[in-house]
């Protein structure tokens, strides 16, 4: 998995243009996401309810239960060379679940016609490690599957929202945040989500120290853009490749 070149990705707005504005960064990003789907450090689960789903692959369109979350090796101690295989288990961290133990990931709305899964929901938190949990909104999911229909090629599109960006560690400076990354870059939400018209951030020794809401009004603090009124999120577009896995159950994060 990996982010798409800003040129590809989903049009999250609804104005005809694609929008996946973090693929800027793509190159940049990357190499992390290799490394880290490599080595195991970043396991993310596709729960697809395959009761529901035709034994025979044809045209007809059926709808699906499916939710998505982060996971850990079930091996002991965690062995990455078999991840990919088809056979590997995993534990789904507890942080992805409400109390009743539902997801807190699941989609909207899924389903499958032939090859092709089409999913979309409003708001989806993942949880991105010990560190937090990275609120998408908007999400859409795009895949395909292959003849045997166990291995699926997708794309995801979302709205990285601003407050979950500076909850969450620069992965090229620890000290700052990654909304704080992203600012003294001078790249700023693209995706208006309260209809206000985008909001701003204005910056002082590498950190955001006030927001500009999408009407003018300014926010000061460094929690600003966790403040309500302050809605608005970086599009960003993701590509994966799926293979099968099985879950054993929920673990803590580790
Ligand atoms: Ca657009
Ligand atoms: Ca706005
Ligand atoms: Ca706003």
């Amino acid at each position: 998995m990996g982010w798409l070149d800003a040129t590809e990705g989903f049009d999250l707005d609804d104005d005809g243009a694609v929008d996946n504005l973090l693929g800027l960064l793509s190159s940049i990003a990357n190499p992390h996401y290799e490394r880290t789907v490599r080595n195991g450090d970043r396991i993310e689960i596709l729960d697809i309810d395959l009761g529901s789903w035709p034994a025979e692959m044809n045209d007809d369109e059926v709808a699906l239960e499916a939710a998505f979350f982060r996971a850990v090796d079930a091996d002991e101690p965690p062995d990455p060379t078999n991840n990919y295989d088809g056979a590997g288990r995993f534990l789904a961290v507890q942080e992805q679940f409400d109390v009743n133990c539902r997801p807190t990931s699941k989609f909207d709305e899924a389903r499958v016609r032939g090859r092709r899964v089409e999913m979309k929901t409003d708001r989806l938190p993942f949880v991105v490690g010990w560190r937090g949990t990275a609120e998408f909104r908007r999400l859409q999911f795009e895949g395909e599957f292959d003849d045997t229909r166990t291995r699926l090629q997708a794309k995801v599109g979302a709205a990285w929202t601003s407050c979950s960006l500076s909850t969450l560690p620069s992965p090229m400076n620890q000290e700052v945040s990654s909304l704080d990354g992203l600012v003294g870059l001078e790249i700023l939400p693209d995706i208006d989500m309260d209809g206000d018209g985008l909001e701003t951030m204005v910056m002082e020794n590498q950190r955001v120290i006030a927001c500009i809401d999408g009407d003018g009004s300014r926010i000061d603090g460094k929690n600003c853009a966790c403040d309500p009124r302050i809605a608005d999120g970086y599009s960003i577009a993701y590509f994966m490749e799926l293979v099968p896995a099985q879950v054993l159950g929920i673990a803590d994060w580790r």
